[in-house]
């Protein structure tokens, strides 16, 4: 086959909704997207373990600690998925790690804002959770099987870390004037930060025309964002809190809220690593895998010592 004839048998299988998968011919650009795309997922699931990970020796109950031990254990376990996703592609996990210490490789804005009450535990799992819901569920379709497949297991997960979030508000919201104003100042401090996670406006987006194109993205950043005002403003009805956008409105005619304009210099400004955590973040992760070196050192060894073993044992 000419490389002519490898693209169209390529486009029609995109065309035809036929999952791509690792030893298919791609065009390079799509492989490079979606490693880009899928390591950067990776490297926030690990890096969003860590505002979380800073509450479970503070949280208030044996049962409020054992949920949210097992909710960032789940994010370790999706970084795992989308690490192991990427490298079908043809990147190892060293040079991943090595993109993410480096600051080549980028990961969620998000997770550059500090968690300073038990009650952000409540807001990142109502908020946090539900906007990476609602962007990784058309991602469940996504054209790259093994990321598709991955998907489906982490959307899963993410809907009890959405529930378990929304319970921790629904509390303090019901509880002690003090604990409902915990919730508010929570939900006033995540609130732009987590419709920043959606990506830059569709206008500034670089990537979203060709990612749509070849179905690895199935709506644009603004749809997601747009689709997570709307359901996230009911919700928050419920809970008795107020969303700070003073120009939220629900707008008859396009079956929508309106939303005040996001300050896309703060995300610009996070995203390029002087948000307030980047560089703790970051620190934190290097140190890591610095202090695991002696792990990876033993079990090298222990895999050459029998692989020895074998040898010798073949030669008797
Ligand atoms: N933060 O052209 P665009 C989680 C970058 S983890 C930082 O629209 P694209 C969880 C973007 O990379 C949630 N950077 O890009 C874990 C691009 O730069 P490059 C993570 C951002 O890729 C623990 C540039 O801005 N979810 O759920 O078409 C606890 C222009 O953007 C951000 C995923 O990663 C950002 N927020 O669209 C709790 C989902 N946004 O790479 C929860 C998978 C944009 O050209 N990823 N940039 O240098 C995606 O769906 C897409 O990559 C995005 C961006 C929608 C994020």
């Amino acid at each position: 086959m000419t490389v002519h004839s490898f693209q169209e048998h390529f486009d029609k299988k995109i065309d035809g909704d036929v999952a791509i998968e690792p030893r298919d011919w791609m065009p390079d650009d799509y492989r490079k997207t979606l490693i880009r795309q899928i390591s950067q997922h990776a490297h926030s699931e690990i890096v969003g373990m860590l505002p979380e990970g800073n509450w479970i020796s503070r949280a208030p109950s044996l049962r409020r600690k054992a949920v949210l031990l097992a909710k960032v254990q789940d994010e370790a376990g999706h970084g795992l998925y989308l690490y192991s996703a990427a490298e079908t592609l043809g990147i190892t996990r060293d040079e991943l790690y090595e993109q993410l210490h480096s600051g080549k490789a980028k990961y969620s804005s998000i997770f550059n804002y500090p968690t300073l009450t038990w009650a952000d535990m409540g807001a990142i799992g109502w908020l946090v959770d539900g906007a990476a819901i609602m962007n990784q569920v058309p991602l469940c379709r996504c054209s790259y099987g093994p990321y598709a497949r991955a998907m489906v297991r982490v959307c899963k997960e993410e809907s009890f870390h959405q529930r378990q979030g929304y319970e921790i508000m629904l509390t303090l919201a019901n509880g002690a004037p003090m604990q409902k104003k915990m919730a508010q100042d929570a939900l006033d401090r995540w609130w732009w930060p987590s419709l920043m996670m959606f990506g830059p406006p569709d206008a500034e987006s670089g990537n979203t025309e060709q990612s749509m194109r070849w179905r690895i993205k199935r709506l644009t950043n603004d749809e997601l964002r747009q689709k997570f005002i709307d359901v996230t403003v009911e919700q928050a009805n419920i809970l008795g809190l107020t969303i700070p956008d003073k120009d939220l409105k629900w707008n008859e005619e396009r079956g929508h809220y309106d939303s005040g304009a996001i300050n896309w210099d703060e995300f610009w400004n996070v995203v390029k690593g002087n948000g307030p955590c980047n560089k703790q973040r970051l620190d934190t992760r290097k140190k890591a895998w610095a202090d695991g070196q002696w792990v990876r050192d033993a079990a090298m060894a222990h895999a050459e010592k029998r692989k020895a073993r074998k040898a010798t044992a073949k030669a008797a």
